[in-house]
C-alpha cells in the first residue's frame, strides 16, 4: 500500500488550508538545506576554515527560509535565531507568526552529526506570546535520514524524504516512550547543587548518557525512546542557555502533545510571556514523569 504523504496526513486533518499549505512551504525546505550541507562541504574543503564554513551554513538557512516566508504571504511575523529583532511583512495575506531556529546544533555540521530546523507557528500574527497558544509546531532532522516530525494540535506525526523528494509518514499518533535515558548540559562544574541533586539520583537509579550537542537530535531520541534531557540555569547563565522561542517552545509543545512534559524545573515553559526575542530559560524536557522528578528536586 502506498505510504501516507504529508499533504495527504494534513488534508486529513481540521487545518485551515492556509496552514497546510505553510507547513508544506516549510517542509519542501528541507531538501534545499540538506542539498546546502554538500555544497558548503566542497567550499570547506577548498577553504579549510570550519568556523566560517559553519556560520555560512547557519546564515545561509536563515536566508532561504526567510525569503521563502515572506514570499509566501502567509507570514506577518518572523522571529529567527539568527535575527536581533522581530521581522514584519505587513503585506501577508494571512495572519501566522512563525519563529525559527533555522540550524539547530550547527556546530555539529562538520562532525557530521543530526542538526535540526526547529519552528513554532502561532495563528494570530504575533511571536511575542507563550508557547501554549502555537497553533502548530514542527522539526525537520538531518540525520541519515531527513525526517520531519509535526502537530497541528492533532498529536505527533512523524515522516521521512524519500527519494522522490516526498515526505512519507514513518510514525502516527506519536507517544512519548519511558527508556530511562537522560542528556544535560552546561559544565559540571557550574551546575546548581539541586541540578546535581537530580542528576546524581537519576544515574543511581540507572539512566543512560545520550547527549549530542543538538537539542533537536536529542529531544527527537527521547521523543521516541523516552527519557529526560535538561540544560540547567548554571553559574554565571542564571536564566539558562536555551532559547525560549526558538527551541523550548516548539520542542515543548511538540513534547506536551505526545503526553510528555516541559518545565524550567519550577514551572511548565508552555505559560512563560516573552520578555525579548532571546529570552533563555532553564529547560528539563521528557517523559512527563522524570521531568516531574526534576520538579521536585528543583522546586524542594
Ligand atoms: P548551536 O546551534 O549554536 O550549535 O547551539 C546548540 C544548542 O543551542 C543546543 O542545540 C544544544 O543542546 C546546546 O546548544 C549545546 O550546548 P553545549 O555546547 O553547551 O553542550
Amino acid at each position: 500500500m502506498a505510504k501516507i504523504t504529508l499533504k495527504q496526513y494534513l488534508d486529513s486533518t481540521a487545518s485551515p488550508d492556509d496552514l497546510k499549505e505553510l507547513i508544506q512551504l516549510i517542509a519542501a525546505q528541507g531538501p534545499a538545506i540538506r542539498n546546502a550541507f554538500i555544497t558548503n562541504q566542497k567550499y570547506a574543503d577548498t577553504q579549510n576554515i570550519y568556523g566560517e564554513t559553519q556560520m555560512k551554513l547557519d546564515i545561509w538557512s536563515n536566508e532561504h527560509l526567510k525569503q521563502v516566508l515572506k514570499k509566501s504571504k502567509l507570514v506577518k511575523e518572523l522571529a529567527s535565531e539568527e535575527e536581533a529583532e522581530v521581522l514584519s511583512f505587513p503585506d501577508a495575506k494571512s495572519n501566522y507568526a512563525v519563529t525559527m531556529d533555522p540550524l539547530d546544533g550547527s556546530s555539529l555540521i562538520q562532525v557530521n552529526l543530526a542538526v535540526g530546523t526547529i519552528i513554532g507557528i502561532y495563528d494570530n500574527g504575533k511571536v511575542m506570546q507563550p508557547g501554549k497558544n502555537m497553533r502548530a509546531a514542527m522539526y525537520i532532522l538531518y540525520g541519515p535520514l531527513t525526517t520531519l516530525t509535526v502537530t497541528v494540535k492533532e498529536g505527533i506525526y512523524m515522516f521521512a524524504l524519500n527519494d522522490k523528494n516526498e515526505f512519507t509518514m514513518t510514525d502516527q499518533n506519536v507517544k512519548i516512550g519511558d527508556k530511562k535515558l537522560y542528556g544535560t548540559g552546561a559544565l559540571q562544574k557550574d551546575w546548581v547543587p539541586k541540578h546535581k541533586k537530580f542528576i546524581n539520583e537519576i544515574v543511581k537509579d540507572g539512566f543512560k548518557l545520550r547527549y549530542s550537542g543538538s537539542f533537536v537530535a536529542d529531544v527527537h531520541q527521547f521523543l521516541k525512546y523516552g527519557g529526560v534531557f535538561s540544560y540547567p540555569l548554571y553559574k554565571g547563565h542564571m536564566g539558562g542557555k536555551l532559547r525560549l522561542l526558538f527551541e523550548a517552545n516548539p520542542l515543548g509543545f511538540i513534547v506536551t502533545q505526545a503526553g510528555g512534559k516541559v518545565s524550567t524545573g519550577e514551572k511548565n515553559i508552555l505559560t512563560i510571556m516573552p520578555e525579548k526575542v532571546d529570552h533563555r530559560v532553564p529547560i528539563y524536557i521528557g517523559t512527563k514523569k522524570y521531568v516531574e522528578r526534576a520538579e521536585k528536586i528543583i522546586k524542594g
